[in-house]
């Protein structure tokens, strides 16, 4: 395709883009199994990675990402992969995880394949980004269908791990976060119909008949609401619905309470977990909905819900548009290239530690950065900086969608890191910006952060 034509085709997609779906939230990389975990202030989003060419689950690494208005996600980077745990089988089997802050430090919880088996393995940190290091030189637990471990740490400070695909276990953890109290058992009632609900048939090949499997299938998410605990998870056998169960206790006895979410769309997995944010509940699941994306290219998704006044969780229906934001970006302030709501043709760099940017860009490329407050309309110059230059190129910047209101354009020459440009016509309020990269056929750069003055 001709240069010209291929620009104008992607300037339609990016004005469609601009007014269309908010879920998935992540379009950088594919990012299943989402864990939400709320801390100093922010939303700190932990989930695992399905590569670029997965055609079955092909997952090497976890990824961090966090937001202060719900709507525009900062990458923090893969701090945690296979490669942190000496004794994990390095087969692509980097599964659900979740993480939580105790006591000044952060413990990721993951589950990944050993020598002996399923393996459920913790990683500490003094902060999300990391370093994160393996502080046991072993598996935490080993057992068959030991994945997709839930953490919580209850008001009076004790804390428990569940997990389990087809069986669910639940220890409980000591203070140190990084062993169990006294090993760990069956979730008491868990082949109970009234607990985990009804149950489904499956052939036995082996007996040569059909014989009756619970519900329940795989990544619990356990939390608490006033004095009842929630226990919600992927269910219905393959493809996944959303269900949960309350109890007074975290062992129990478990009601079954029935549907939260539909399959999810394109993926016959769903899973997920609920926060409390802002005075809003919102809960996280994954799709395939991205482009390319399928069962093994899972992006995550929001939804608000509130929660009906007898305490039960209402049926959440699958939106594209996903949840209104409740902060906005001060644009005045160092804005990471890695910070956006929707994005075409990037990705980002796949380090760990705390410096990060966006890579592969190329002409047409955009992203878009929502709830940007311009205030009063006192801009008077844009300044961005590469982390590479490679060919070089420039960012044009609208408000409102590509085609909108054209604000600045800065232009990085080959070599130069640091590019700046005069304000035309400041927006006043707040807006959605646009970076429209431009340039020739080669990869432009790879740009760190942008900053209004
Ligand atoms: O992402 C790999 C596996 O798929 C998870 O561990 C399961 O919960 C399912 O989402």
């Amino acid at each position: 395709m001709k240069t010209e034509t291929k620009m104008l085709v992607l300037l339609a997609t990016a004005v469609c883009g601009a007014l269309q779906a908010a879920n998935p939230v992540i379009t950088t990389l594919y990012t299943p199994d989402p864990a939400p975990v709320v801390a100093d202030g922010r939303v700190w989003l932990f989930c695992d990675h399905d590569e670029d060419d997965s055609v079955v689950f092909k997952m090497k690494d976890w990824l961090v990402f966090s937001s202060e208005d719900m709507v525009n996600w900062t990458y923090h980077g893969a701090p945690l992969s296979l490669e942190t745990f000496a004794w994990a089988k390095k087969d692509d089997k980097a599964w659900a995880s979740q993480a939580v802050k105790r006591n000044g430090k952060w413990y990721w919880y993951i589950c990944c394949n050993c020598d002996k088996g399923d393996a459920i393995g913790v990683a500490v940190a003094d902060r999300p980004e990391g370093p994160w290091t393996d502080p046991i030189g072993r598996p935490l637990a080993v057992g068959a269908s030991f994945i997709d471990p839930t953490v919580f740490v209850d008001d009076d400070d004790r804390a428990y791990l569940v997990w389990g695909n087809k069986t669910c276990q639940i220890g409980e953890l000591n203070e140190d976060m990084i062993s169990f109290k006294g090993g760990w058992r069956e979730m008491p009632g868990f082949e109970d119909e009234k607990a985990f609900g009804p149950k489904l048939t499956r052939m036995n090949w082996a007996h040569g008949k059909e014989e009756p499997i619970v519900s329940y299938e795989e990544g619990p998410w356990l939390m608490k609401r006033g004095d009842t605990y929630y226990l919600s998870y992927p269910a219905g056998g393959v493809p996944e619905h959303m269900a949960y169960s309350t109890a007074p206790s975290p062992i129990g006895p478990w009601t079954y309470r029935g549907k939260i979410m539909d399959l999810a769309e394109n993926s016959f997995t769903i899973h997920g977990g609920n926060i409390e944010y802002k005075g809003h509940s919102y809960m996280f699941y994954h799709n395939g909905k991205l482009p390319n994306g399928g069962g093994f290219k899972r992006s995550t998704c929001i939804e608000e819900f509130t929660w009906n006044p007898d305490g039960t969780i209402p049926f959440i229906r699958q939106t594209r548009e996903g949840v209104r934001a409740v902060g906005t970006v001060d644009p005045f302030k160092r804005v990471e290239a890695e910070t956006m709501s929707d994005s075409y043709g990037i990705k980002v760099d796949r380090t760990a530690g705390t410096h990060h940017w966006i890579t592969r860009v190329h002409n047409g490329d955009w992203l878009k950065v929502s709830v940007v407050d311009f205030g009063a309309g006192a801009a008077r110059q844009v300044a961005a900086r590469a982390e590479k230059v490679r060919a070089g190129g420039t960012i044009e910047f609208f408000a409102d969608g590509i085609g909108g209101k054209r604000f600045a354009a800065v232009t990085f020459a080959p070599g130069q890191s640091v590019a700046k440009a005069d304000v035309t016509e400041a927006p006043k309020g707040v807006h959605d910006v646009f970076l429209l990269f431009r340039g020739g056929d080669e990869e432009l750069f790879d740009l760190d952060c942008w900053q209004l003055k």
